[in-house]
């Protein structure tokens, strides 16, 4: 068998009279009797094959007759740009090769018709359906974006550990493990490493799993979900909005590039383009919120609905900032103005909270306080307390959730779906 030389989007018309190797699957046999065309996926696309008497080794004639879909194959063939064929090219092949049989699939990759359920069961022959390819395809041209804005902004990448012997989030949501001859957790974020970087490494940032052992049933929460974590040194919750700002922008313009290929498979991007993203304080919200007829009063967190309500008025994309301070984590720097106020925010696209962040306490005193009011006792974090003696910058940061980033950004409507092998309540499997 000859080495895939091209991949099927490669296969344009000015290749016309070149020989190629490719190889995939059969995604669709059409037997004109005479004529047969065969059109085979690979991960970025669809090309059709032609086998016609006379352009055809009789002997592939026959081996043709004999396809299934999905069967996996490798041809070498003819390039010929074509007025008919859909791409406006076809490849006439000279040799075929079976690599594989497939039986019946157990979803329906063709016209979408299986339920997420059995989409999840089987979701490693899901995955084929070329709406998924295009969401999974994108979804790493994305992150490369998001590795570049960020590297553009010097952040550098690193790894924190995920076992950990104490929360980082404070609250409940911990996932315990054994380890050895003591009980460890599974960190819920990357918080307290990545502020601790900070005084060394100055700007970091990690793409990672984050563990979460929420009951939440929900179309937007997951057990385990990609955490996209940046922290800097001497910058504020504002410098960290603008590079999100940026970061946004180049994830747009990924989405641009590929919008052909996302709208084919009914996938609409939500966002056309990003140019100075709304900075709404909470305050603000609330009053908008309550002239739309919402009774929500200060203190409260803002929801789903309230903040799809907003959109009205801030388009799909905006910040809320200066939070309440008691609604935000212990390691939140109140205002300076107003201590009541916290030097937070969340990005909300369509609706869904997609990042949160915040300037962090920097000093040792303030920050045993802030755990103090939240009935955190600072001992169990001495480890992490005596790194602000020894010369901690200010510093600010965000956690962005890349699944719920993706669900919101392609209008999906399950988080699942954005997710190669989602872990939820009921869901340990595949
Ligand atoms: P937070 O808890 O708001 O903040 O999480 C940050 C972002 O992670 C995503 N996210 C989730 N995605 C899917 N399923 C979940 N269960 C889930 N939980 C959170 C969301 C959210 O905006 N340490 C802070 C971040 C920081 O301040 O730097 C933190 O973890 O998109």
């Amino acid at each position: 068998m000859p080495q895939k030389t091209h991949f099927t989007s490669e296969i344009t018309p000015d290749l016309d009279g070149r020989e190629v190797a490719l190889a995939g699957w059969v995604w669709e046999i059409r037997d004109l009797g005479k004529v047969k065309f065969v059109i085979l996926r690979d991960r970025d696309g669809m090309i059709q094959l032609t086998f016609k008497p006379g352009k055809t080794p009789e002997s592939l004639l026959e081996l043709v007759s004999s396809l299934n879909k999905e069967d996996v194959i490798a041809v070498r063939g003819i390039v010929a740009a074509s007025k008919i064929a859909r791409a406006g090219v076809e490849v006439f092949p000279q040799e075929l090769s079976i690599l594989a049989k497939a039986k019946p699939l157990p979803v329906d990759i063709w016209n979408n018709t299986s339920d997420l359920p059995t989409r999840l069961k089987y979701r490693a022959v899901d995955l084929k359906n070329p709406r998924n390819l295009a969401i999974f395809t994108l979804a790493s041209e994305i992150l490369r974006a998001i590795r570049d804005t960020l590297y553009r902004h010097k952040f550098i990448e690193v790894f924190t550990p995920k076992i950990i012997s104490t929360s980082t989030e404070g609250g409940a949501e911990l996932f315990t493990v054994l380890y050895f001859e003591r009980v460890a957790y599974l960190a819920q974020s990357p918080q307290l490493y990545k502020e601790q970087l900070t005084a060394s490494l100055e700007r970091v940032f990690e793409i990672a799993p984050a563990y979460r052992a929420e009951r939440h049933n929900t179309d937007y929460h997951l057990n385990e979900f990609i955490s996209i974590d940046g922290e800097a040194a001497f910058m504020n919750y504002r410098d960290i909005m603008d590079v999100l700002e940026d970061l946004m922008r180049s994830v747009v313009s990924v989405v641009k590039s590929r919008e052909d290929r996302l709208k084919r498979w009914g996938l609409r991007p939500a966002l056309e383009d990003v140019s100075g993203i709304p900075r709404v304080e909470y305050e603000e919200a609330l009053a908008k919120l309550r002239s739309l007829g919402y009774d929500v009063k200060w203190g409260d967190d803002l929801n789903v609905e309230m903040q799809r309500a907003l959109m009205k008025y801030y388009g799909p994309l905006y910040f809320i900032t200066d939070f309440p301070a008691d609604l935000r984590p212990f390691y939140t720097k109140r205002s300076e103005e107003d201590p009541k106020k916290s030097e937070s925010y969340d990005l909300i696209l369509n609706g869904i909270e997609i990042v949160s962040g915040a300037t962090r306490v920097h000093t040792r005193e303030v920050l045993e306080a802030e755990m103090r009011r939240r009935s955190l006792d600072p001992s169990a974090f001495e480890g992490h307390l005596s790194v602000f003696d020894w010369g901690m910058p200010p510093h600010a940061g965000f956690g962005l959730g890349f699944n719920r980033l993706l669900m919101a950004l392609l209008g999906l409507e399950n988080v699942r779906e954005a997710v190669l092998y989602p872990r939820d309540r009921y869901r340990l499997e595949p």
